[in-house]
């Protein structure tokens, strides 16, 4: 059994669960933040498994989208003044970063 540990942006998550609930998979959302951004997104825990490994991911990667976002960085120009200019930069996040653990156990009691 693996436990997928998907990171997904929160304009995904709800669409994300149907699919995935729809298709027979158990999941739990939980509510987390991004440590670049420091906004939030979705981490959703789906426990497969073995050979539902890739049907799974492959839900993932059809629902989730690519989205461009604009953070704030201090100005590198401003040298040693100690004024810090902010100026956006712009990243590309997502689709889904994804993690695939081994389960040692799956116990409901
Ligand atoms: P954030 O940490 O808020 O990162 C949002 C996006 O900012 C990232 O998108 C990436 O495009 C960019 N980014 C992150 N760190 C950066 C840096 N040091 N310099 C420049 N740009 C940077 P994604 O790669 O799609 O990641 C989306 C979210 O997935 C991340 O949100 C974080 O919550 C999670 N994540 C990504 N990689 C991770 C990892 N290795 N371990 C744990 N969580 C991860």
């Amino acid at each position: 059994m693996k436990l997928i540990v998907a990171i997904v942006q929160d304009e995904d998550a709800s669409r994300l669960i149907s699919h995935l609930m729809s298709e027979g998979y158990g999941v739990t959302k939980l509510a987390t933040t991004g440590g670049f951004l420091r906004a939030g997104n979705t981490t959703l825990l789906v426990g497969v498994e073995d050979e539902q490994l890739d049907s799974a991911k492959a839900v993932i990667e059809k629902v989730c989208k690519s989205r461009k976002q604009v953070t704030t960085a201090p100005s590198p120009i401003t040298g040693t003044t100690g004024v810090y200019v902010p100026y956006p930069v712009e990243v590309t996040v997502g689709g889904a970063t994804i993690f695939v653990l081994d389960v040692e156990q799956f116990v409901k009691i």
